[in-house]
């Protein structure tokens, strides 16, 4: 698997209706954003599933889409892949329900938990958050940029960085290592000029 730069993530909290999101992730696809994650907490699986079909449905397929948290979901909409967190199932439970194909991505926040998800089946990790965000409730510690470089160091997995990523500091993200920054909020309130931003300054 090959990470983009950006990996936008579309939360459904972010939109009114099913269509303000869709016409978000359109606009990011539009932008050349190749890798988009739809995150919903609010664990109605039904909306998740009508939503990730929409989406799905809207996008050709070069687009990667990603399904946060839910395996079973990933399936039902066939979306390209899955992301959890250390409250979601364990990575290698996830890769035997969704297979070798589909992409898997792990949530670290600490050296510990970047050590067990390297020994994983993951394609990825995930470090964060890397600085303040307000779109997770009960966010870990921030790592800052040498949570970045030490997360680097130990392991060999593609990794993604994710945290307070805005155009003003995602450059200095990947300086510290990271192949790719994950961004919910700077990515609105207009998706397709904050998408081409991101993919010029980090071209
Ligand atoms: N995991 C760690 S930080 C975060 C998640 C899902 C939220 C990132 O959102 P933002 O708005 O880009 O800080
Ligand atoms: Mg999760």
């Amino acid at each position: 698997m090959h990470l983009p730069r950006l990996y936008a993530i579309v939360d459904a909290s972010c939109f009114g209706d099913t269509r303000a999101l869709r016409m978000a992730v359109e606009e990011l696809a539009s932008a050349g954003c190749t890798l988009i994650q739809y995150r919903n907490k609010s664990g109605n699986a039904r909306l998740m599933l009508e939503q990730a079909r929409e989406l799905k449905t809207s996008l050709d397929g070069s687009i990667h889409l990603i399904m946060n948290d839910r395996s079973d979901l990933c399936l039902a909409a066939d979306f390209d892949g899955v992301h959890v967190g250390q409250d979601d199932l364990a990575p290698d439970s996830v890769r035997r329900i969704i297979g070798p194909r589909r992409w898997l991505g792990v949530s670290a926040h600490h050296r510990e938990q970047v050590r067990e998800a390297d020994q994983t089946s993951a394609d990825y990790i995930a470090i964060g958050p890397v600085f303040a965000t307000s779109s997770k409730s009960n966010p870990d510690p921030v790592v800052g940029l040498e949570g970045v470089r030490r997360t680097r160091e130990l392991t060999r997995k593609p990794l993604v960085a994710i945290g307070g990523i805005i155009r003003g500091n995602a450059r200095s993200v990947i300086a510290a290592g990271a192949d790719s920054v994950a961004v919910i909020s700077d990515l609105l309130p207009d998706p397709r000029k904050s998408a081409e931003e991101f993919l010029r300054i980090l071209r």
